[in-house]
């Protein structure tokens, strides 16, 4: 679905790809001249063409000759990397900026106006600066296409920028290896043109569900939104949490403050997993996995994941 070989996908790419170019241009270079120099000294000073061998002293001119050399290369391979990685230290003021979350496994991307979303929509030819926050482990955001990678640590304050130059869609995934379910940290960003954009932007229906689907299956939708679904399954299968099928109305064994205890998994239980995912650890389970969603899922949409626990038990 997503293609990421666009040459001028963002602003960054030609000088990343100039300083890539150079280092293998030169690791080509040295792989043919130290090639034909061994093959050349094997033959010239091979046993029978020079039986005795020679004992060479120091030579002044040799050494200032490798050491020079070595350094101007370095100091080229140096500049080509700088002038390719300075420009995403400083972006510009007027950039937008957009909230980049990472958790275990989802990315989800917060807009000035409220707006959520799993996919980054971004305008074409606009700096966007992502503030990146990392709530539990460390994770890192790449855009292949951009040519931009940054790594999200938990309690730190990084941002990172890119101008995209070319409408479409680009791959965007964590290059961090971040536990189990690390892979379903897949997902896109997508180029709109300006018009485009304000016009997803300022649409205020995209949120709600469609009319006419039933509750429990706008429930199955904010799971998948929230990502909840990498951690539990709804077939009975163990995942890193327990399956939903059979929860609701089911006497839980848990974990409160210490004390085992048993509890039936009503409403309220349901909205306390939800919001307080450490006051009852289901026993059989790690604490510390499933972080709080106050804030991220409203009491409406706790309602409707509730009508989707429901309809799993009929
Ligand atoms: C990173 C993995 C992960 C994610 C993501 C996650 N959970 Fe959990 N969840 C767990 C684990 C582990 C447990 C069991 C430990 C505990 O009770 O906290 C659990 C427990 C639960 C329980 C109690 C289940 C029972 O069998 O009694 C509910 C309900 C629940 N989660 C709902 C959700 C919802 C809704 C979301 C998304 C908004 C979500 N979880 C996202 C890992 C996750
Ligand atoms: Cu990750």
């Amino acid at each position: 679905m997503y293609s990421g070989t666009q040459i001028d996908a963002s602003s960054f790419v030609e000088g990343v790809d100039r300083a890539f170019m150079v280092i293998l241009g030169f690791s080509f270079l040295f792989l043919v001249v130290l090639t034909f120099l061994m093959i050349l000294f094997i033959v010239k000073y091979r046993r029978s063409k020079h039986p005795k061998a020679a004992q060479m002293k120091g030579s002044t001119k040799l050494e200032i000759a490798w050491t020079g050399g070595a350094l101007l290369l370095v100091l080229v391979l140096f500049y080509f990397g700088w002038a390719g990685w300075k420009p995403m230290t400083t972006p510009p003021d007027d950039a937008m900026q957009i909230k980049a979350i990472a958790r275990m496994w989802k990315f989800q991307f917060v807009y000035d106006n409220g707006r959520v979303t799993d996919t980054l929509y971004v305008p074409v030819n606009e700096s966007v600066v992502l503030d990146l926050v990392a709530l539990d482990v460390i994770h890192s955001l790449y855009i292949p296409a951009f040519r931009v990678k940054e790594d999200m640590v938990p309690g730190l304050k990084k941002d990172m920028w890119f101008r995209a130059q070319r409408v479409g869609e680009f791959d965007l995934f964590c290059a961090e290896y971040c536990g189990l379910q690390h892979s379903y940290m897949y997902t896109g960003v997508n180029v709109l043109s300006q018009e485009d954009f304000d016009r997803w932007y300022t649409d205020t229906t995209a949120a709600l569900p469609a009319a006419g689907v039933p509750d429990w299956e706008a429930g199955l939708d904010v799971l998948r939104k929230n990502g909840c679904n990498v951690c539990h399954s709804s077939d009975g299968s163990k995942l890193v949490g327990p399956s939903y099928l059979g929860v609701f109305g089911s006497t839980r064994e848990v974990e409160t403050g210490g004390t085992a205890r048993e509890v039936v998994a009503d409403s309220a239980y349901i909205r306390t997993a939800i919001y307080d995912p450490e006051a009852d650890i289901v026993q059989g389970y790690n604490r510390g996995l499933m972080l709080s969603y106050e804030g991220l899922v409203t009491e409406e949409e706790i309602r409707l994941i509730i009508e989707y626990l429901k309809h799993l038990n009929q």
